[in-house]
């Protein structure tokens, strides 16, 4: 967008009801926004209405047009989002009136910065003593907000007077107004979806990010849909792409008009994820009444409105004109980012409560207290360094990918990679196949390992190591396997641990027993040694063993290490037995092309059981494959479980 001068805004009315809002739009534009036929027939805007007009600079302005009326605010707050300048239109023959108010309250949360005061119907105020009381009114109504010291222009809708000053000033007002970010990922929070014939299905809304252009792959969210954009006009024109900060309307194939509503947001694909949970930022209006813990309350957030529960973490309420950092838990999700404002009106009565901004739009549930305020803080009130490594932070064990970060950080994503590339570097942040961990997570589940091994050394001391599988499931439980993989890996490496075989001990440990154990062992040994092809079934060792904790202990530490193996449930040879038997099912194989159960029997000198027990178990195992009553070798069998190492 180097050298391209802005020349695309959108203006929005505010104001009460039958103050001129619709009829200022029509003496700006010529264009008439009360569309709905029950709205011309009732003289009244009852959703949003859409026009445009050029400016004398050569700038052209969409205007949104918004309801008045108290029940219509969700309307009114569709509209609002997103943008440039506000005209708040007040009836001089009336002065300043509930939704007046409400409608600023409201603005005051949104990131409009510019206004207007349009003092209408400026023909029927003949008295100006009254004039000057109303001029008084706004003056006190606007300090303290940002629409302070704005211009306040006096107007006739009916008669036109005043009109082409409102056109001048609304000019130089826009000079102001700095360019949006065409160069982050779309975000347009859709205010009407309507089907058009020849078309189909199109939205509009005013553009907070990004540009959609012609042929581009979107997502519609919370859906998830994936949507093509087959045309897109803005401000009343067929345009190759639409521009931040623009109104446009975008004809999408893949969807239909009734799978879209209101509140939706057509968005970059893969960027944004849904959310019905935040850490936010809110305040209350001075005049509101206080909000208890766990009240229940609307969120507005760009065109979407969902309800939801207000859980305040340090405090049993928040009062007027307080403002708290807090969690909101919504009954249907969201796309937010961090940065996002939105509005909250009480559940019931309706009325605006306060508002304020998304400070991590994926955050962990947390609990009520101290800790979880100084976790908030940290993140509202840093850059986007901090931002990411929070956020990564808070992804804990699952981790996040940068397409994510970038959503949840709302930064840009020059700026997070940027940031991670940084963090990286230093060691805070580590990169997993794509995926990225905290350094202190990684560290976690690296002290749960170590605190595991060691703990499972001091249980059972006989035996060479956890197996793999139980270590997994105690240190680390369901997180990214990726994650636990590599810290393993890393830890491994550092030397504080070893891996044998399928068990994990700490360096060097080496299995401690008794005498009375030590004895058993041997006997173990022996008993499976000299029984040979035919070796005693597990229960007779552990006859002669007497000492059956004893003798478990040993048993298993032998299994574990591979010195005796297990091949069917109480059936047990010695490993250098079964190699052997090994060896002479190979070269049976090789003599006489198969081998059967008969003939293995007759081989060894032992029983039918031994031998077809032994072919079973090389079967499960993948040395050999069953041919009808014949066993014939696996054409490449992976190298045969090896005796466990224990050696270091
Ligand atoms: N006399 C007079 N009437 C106006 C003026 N502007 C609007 N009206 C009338 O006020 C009523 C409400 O106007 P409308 O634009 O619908 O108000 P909105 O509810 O704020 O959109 C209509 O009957 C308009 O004709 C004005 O400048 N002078
Ligand atoms: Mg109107």
């Amino acid at each position: 967008m180097k050298g391209n001068v802005r020349t695309l805004f959108v203006v929005g009315t505010a104001g009460h009801i039958d103050h001129g809002k619709s009829a200022l739009v029509k003496a700006l534009t010529g264009i008439d926004p009360d569309r709905l036929e029950e709205e011309k027939r009732r003289g009244m805007t009852i959703d949003l209405g859409f026009a445009h007009f050029d400016l004398p600079s050569g700038r052209r302005a969409g205007i949104v047009d918004v309801p008045g009326h108290e029940r219509l605010i969700k309307n009114m707050l569709a509209g609002a989002t997103g943008i440039d300048l506000v005209l708040l239109v007040i009836a001089a023959d009336e002065g300043v009136m509930p939704q007046t108010r409400e409608h600023l309250d409201i603005l005051r949360f949104l990131p409009v910065r510019a206004g207007i005061v349009v003092l209408n119907k400026i023909d029927l105020v003949e008295d100006p003593s009254w004039l000057a009381l109303v001029k008084e009114d706004v003056v006190a109504l606007v300090a303290g907000t940002f629409l302070e010291g704005s211009p306040i222009v006096e107007v006739s809708a009916k008669t036109g007077k005043g009109i082409s000053a409102l056109v001048q000033t609304m000019d130089q007002m826009l000079d102001r107004i700095p360019a949006r970010q065409v160069d982050e990922p779309v975000r347009l929070p859709v205010d009407r979806a309507f089907t058009m014939a020849g078309f189909g299905t199109i939205v509009t809304g005013t553009l907070w990010s990004g540009r959609i252009a012609v042929g581009d792959t979107l997502e519609l969210l919370p859906q998830g849909t994936q949507v093509r954009v087959r045309g897109v006009q803005s401000h009343g024109q067929t345009v190759p792409a639409g521009i931040a900060g623009s109104r446009v309307a975008v004809n999408l194939a893949g969807i239909e008009k009734n799978e879209i509503e209101r509140g939706n947001v057509l968005v970059a694909p893969g960027v944004f994820r849904p959310t019905d949970l935040m850490d936010v930022r809110i305040r209350l209006l001075a005049g509101a009444p206080a909000l208890p813990h766990l009240a229940r309350i609307r969120l507005y957030l760009g065109s979407d409105e969902a309800i939801g529960r207000l859980s305040l973490l340090d405090r049993p309420r928040l009062e007027a004109g307080g403002s708290a950092v807090a969690q909101v838990r919504l009954e249907t999700s969201v796309v937010a980012a961090t940065g996002d404002p939105f509005v909250i009106r009480r559940f019931s009565p309706m009325i605006t409560a306060g508002g304020g901004e998304v400070i991590n739009a994926h955050p962990p549930r947390r609990r009520r207290g101290a800790a979880s305020i100084a976790a908030i803080e940290q993140a509202s009130v840093t850059g986007p360094h901090a931002r990411v490594e929070i956020a990564v932070l808070d992804a804990g064990r699952q981790g996040t990918g940068v397409e994510e970060l970038v959503a949840i950080v709302s930064a840009s994503r020059a700026q997070v990679d940027e940031a991670v590339a940084t963090l990286t570097a230093a060691g805070q942040l580590a990169v997993i196949r794509g995926h990225l961990f905290h350094r202190k997570t990684f560290d976690a589940v690296a002290g749960a390992i170590r605190r595991e091994v060691d703990a499972f050394h001091n249980d059972q001391p006989w035996r060479v190591g956890i197996p793999k599988e139980d270590l997994k499931l105690k240190a680390f439980g369901s997180g990214d396997n990726r994650l636990y993989a590599h810290v393993l890996a890393e830890i491994v490496a550092s030397g504080a641990v070893q891996e044998v075989g399928e068990f994990v001990r700490r360096s060097g440990y080496a299995p401690v027993s008794s005498q009375q154990e030590l004895t058993i062992r041997e006997h173990i040994v022996r008993m499976l040694s000299e029984g040979r092809f035919a070796p005693p079934a597990r229960e007779e060792l552990a006859r002669a063993a007497e000492d059956g904790v004893a003798f478990d202990r040993m048993f298993r530490a032998l299994r574990d290490e591979r010195t005796i193996v297990e091949i069917a449930p109480g059936i047990v040879f010695h490993h250098d037995v079964l190699e052997e038997i090994k060896q002479a099912v190979a070269a049976e194989i090789a003599a006489h092309g198969s081998i059967t159960v008969a003939g293995l029997r007759d081989r060894l000198g032992t029983s039918r059981k031994y031998a077809l027990t032994v072919l079973e178990y090389f079967d499960t195992i993948k040395v050999t494959r069953r041919v009808g009553d014949t066993r014939v070798l696996v054409k490449h069998p992976p190298a045969s479980a090896e005796k466990t190492s224990l050696e270091s």
